[in-house]
């Protein structure tokens, strides 16, 4: 097929959710992909973090047919042989004791929201109906209704009310704030380590430490979003590690999966989902012996092929290298790990005009919001990939 003809193709069928830009992918092995032209991009979104381990890892992918060859879905009506050993691999690399899976990121945001609630009328006493969680401005964690109605993005929210109540909003990275607005009727406090679509906003030092220790203080339960930063995004497994402390609960997905399967899970240090009985919670494909067998080798060679550690090494080399360009269109350069944000001046026109600068290049990357371009390749990337990609976008922010 000609290119223009699969862009007729989504026009013509497809919902017009999105706003991609006009790259046709085809192929993907690493850091690399190929669109249908035969051009190559080193890619720079990794899928969101959700292609941590490079594109069709092969192990991941041997793993998927193996068992895919042999047992997919059973429902969780009967047991299958991949799910106990998932649970203790998961449970052991994030010193969890409890682990409830589920399918895609907002699922298990959805998930932790019923736990909690319910945590906090039966073992906190919060009276029925009253339980409160507080998010943070400009947070995101998922498109569905009870989560966009908690968001501070008009365009993720108008149009689609009434809301979920029971939500409140403080100002991300204001311990005060966070503590100025706990009631006793304040079940948890929901909260990305680092705000990856607001554009890579890291809080101040010591903000989840104080968190940690207001939670303590008011018995509120902490949940930490790791879908974005999680599974060596920031250069630790967790980004809660850059803080030394451990939330009650934390969200993994994305790259839980290595990006061949819809793959998430809730996970707890604490009794909080020895709340949730028999019939109260699920999924059709929560748990099923692919996601299972899928995830187990996506941790595991994140661990083996020390992925993590370089993940370090490799965003701080990269996050001083785009500290040294000299340009006028650059505001400011963020990041932790291989989690890298350019924020633009106004004036240079919009980050998406230079992400399609960077894609003649060769890069692959996306704007959020008006001026700030992501940087988040696979953490497989290497010092001489990272070197090539600085030159590109060193031209570009230059041209
Ligand atoms: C899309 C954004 C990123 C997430 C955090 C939960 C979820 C996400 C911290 C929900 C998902 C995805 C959604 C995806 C694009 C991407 C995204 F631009 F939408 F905002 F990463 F920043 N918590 N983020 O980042 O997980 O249900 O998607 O599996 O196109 O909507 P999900």
């Amino acid at each position: 097929m000609q290119p223009q003809a699969y862009l007729d193709l989504e026009n013509q069928y497809g919902a017009h959710n999105y706003k991609p830009l006009d790259v046709i992918l085809t192929r993907g092995q690493g850091v690399w992909v190929w669109d249908v032209n035969g051009k190559k991009y080193l890619d720079c979104l990794a899928a969101y973090s959700a292609v941590n381990q490079g594109h069709c890892h092969p192990k991941i992918m041997a793993a998927m047919i193996e068992q895919a060859k042999r047992l997919t879905l059973t429902s969780r009506a009967f047991r299958n042989d991949q799910l106990g050993p998932f649970y203790q691999e998961i449970c052991e690399l994030t010193h969890s004791h409890k682990v409830l899976p589920m399918n895609s990121g907002a699922e298990a945001v959805e998930t932790v929201i019923k736990a909690v609630r319910k945590w906090s009328y039966q073992v906190k006493g919060i009276p029925a109906d009253q339980a409160e969680i507080i998010v943070c401005a400009n947070n995101f964690h998922g498109r569905t209704i009870t989560i966009v109605g908690f968001s501070t993005d008009p365009t993720a929210r108008s149009g689609f009310g009434p809301f979920t109540p029971g939500f409140k909003v403080v100002p991300f990275g204001d311990a005060a704030a966070l503590e100025a607005a706990i009631t006793p009727n304040t079940a948890g406090f929901l909260v990305e380590p680092i705000q990856g679509e607001a554009g890579v906003i890291i809080p101040p030092a010591g903000y989840l430490k104080a968190a940690r220790e207001i939670c303590d203080r008011h018995h509120v339960v902490l949940i930490l979003d790791e879908i974005q930063t999680g599974l060596g995004r920031t250069g630790r497994l967790l980004a809660e590690a850059h803080e030394d402390i451990e939330a009650d609960l934390t969200l993994v997905g994305k790259a839980l999966s290595g990006g061949f399967y819809p793959v998430s899970a809730v996970l707890s240090n604490k009794a909080v989902l020895d709340v949730l009985q028999p019939g109260e919670h699920g999924s059709t494909f929560g748990g099923n012996p692919l996601a299972c067998a899928i995830a187990r080798t996506a941790m595991r060679v994140l661990t083996e092929e020390k992925m993590i550690e370089n993940a370090a090494e490799m965003g701080d080399y990269f996050l001083a290298g785009l500290k040294q360009i000299q340009s006028p269109s650059i505001k400011e350069v963020r990041g932790r790990g291989l989690m890298i944000a350019m924020e633009l001046v106004p004036e240079a026109g919009g980050a998406r005009a230079f992400c399609y600068r960077l894609a003649d290049k060769g890069m692959l990357c996306k704007e959020t919001h008006e001026n700030t371009i992501r940087f988040a390749p696979p953490l497989v990337i290497t010092k001489d990939e990272v070197t090539w990609a600085l030159e590109q976008i060193d031209a570009v922010m230059r041209g």
